[in-house]
C-alpha cells in the first residue's frame, strides 16, 4: 500500500488538492472533514456532537475522528493506498493512524505540507464561505481560531512525522494546477 497525508493549515487547498491525488495515483480518499458534514447531513448522533465543535471553530475528540478511520480503513480492505485529508490532527491521531496501519503492515510513505501565507488562508476560506453554506467558513472570527487551533494542536503532527524524515514541505501557492505538479513531482520520486 502507498500511504499519504495531507498536511496544511485550513483553506491550504488539502480537499482540492486530493481530489485530483486519489484520481490519478488511484488512492482511496479519506477526508475527516467530509465524514462528519456527512454525519450532520444524516442528523446521527455522531454528526449532531462533531457539529458543535466544527461551529465552534475546534477540533472534534479524537476518539471521535479515529474510530471514524479506523471503520474506514476496514470497508476498504482492496485499496492500493489512502490519501489522508485533514487527517491527523492531533499527536494522539497521528499515533493512533500509525498503529492502525501497523496491524495493516503498511506505513506512512510521505507527509505533503502544503505552506500557504496566513492573510491568504482566511482570504481563501472568505470566498469559499460564500457559497459552501458551511458554518465554520461564515466568520471571520471562527477562521482565525481555526488557524490558533491549527497552530497549537495540529502543526506539532509535523514534528512527530519529521522525526521519521517523512515530511517534505510543498509551497501552495500558486494555481490549483502549478500545485497539483508540485505535489505530483514528490509523490513520484517516491513511488520510483
Ligand atoms: P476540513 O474539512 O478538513 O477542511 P479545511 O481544513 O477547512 O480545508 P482544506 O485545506 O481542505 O481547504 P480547501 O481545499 O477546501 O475541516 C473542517 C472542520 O472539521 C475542522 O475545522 C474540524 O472542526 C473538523 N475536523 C476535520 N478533521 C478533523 C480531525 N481529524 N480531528 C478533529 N476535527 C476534525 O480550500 C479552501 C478554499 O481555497 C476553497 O474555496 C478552494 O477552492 C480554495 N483554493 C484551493 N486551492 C487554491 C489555490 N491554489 N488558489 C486559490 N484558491 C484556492
Amino acid at each position: 500500500m502507498f500511504n499519504i497525508i495531507l498536511f496544511g493549515p485550513p483553506g491550504s487547498g488539502k480537499g482540492t488538492q486530493s481530489e485530483k491525488l486519489v484520481e490519478k495515483y488511484e488512492l482511496v480518499h479519506l477526508s475527516t472533514g467530509d465524514l462528519l458534514r456527512k454525519e450532520r447531513k444524516l442528523r446521527t448522533p455522531l454528526g449532531l456532537e462533531a457539529q458543535q465543535f466544527i461551529d465552534k471553530g475546534q477540533l472534534v475528540p479524537d476518539e471521535v475522528v479515529i474510530g471514524m478511520i479506523s471503520s474506514a480503513l476496514d470497508e476498504n480492505p482492496q485499496a492500493r493506498g489512502f490519501l489522508f485529508d485533514g487527517f491527523p490532527r492531533t499527536v494522539a491521531q497521528a499515533e493512533a493512524l500509525d498503529k492502525l496501519l501497523e496491524l495493516k503492515k503498511s506505513e506512512i510513505a510521505i507527509v505533503l505540507f502544503l505552506e500557504v501565507d496566513a492573510e491568504e488562508l482566511i482570504k481563501r476560506l472568505v470566498h469559499r464561505g460564500k457559497t459552501s453554506g458551511r458554518t465554520d467558513d461564515a466568520d471571520e472570527n471562527i477562521q482565525r481560531k481555526r488557524q490558533e487551533v491549527y497552530k497549537n494542536e495540529t502543526l506539532p503532527v509535523a514534528a512527530h512525522y519529521a522525526r521519521f524524515k517523512k515530511v517534505v514541505t510543498i509551497d501552495g501557492m500558486g494555481s490549483i494546477d502549478e500545485i497539483f505538479s508540485r505535489l505530483s513531482a514528490q509523490i513520484e520520486k517516491k513511488i520510483r
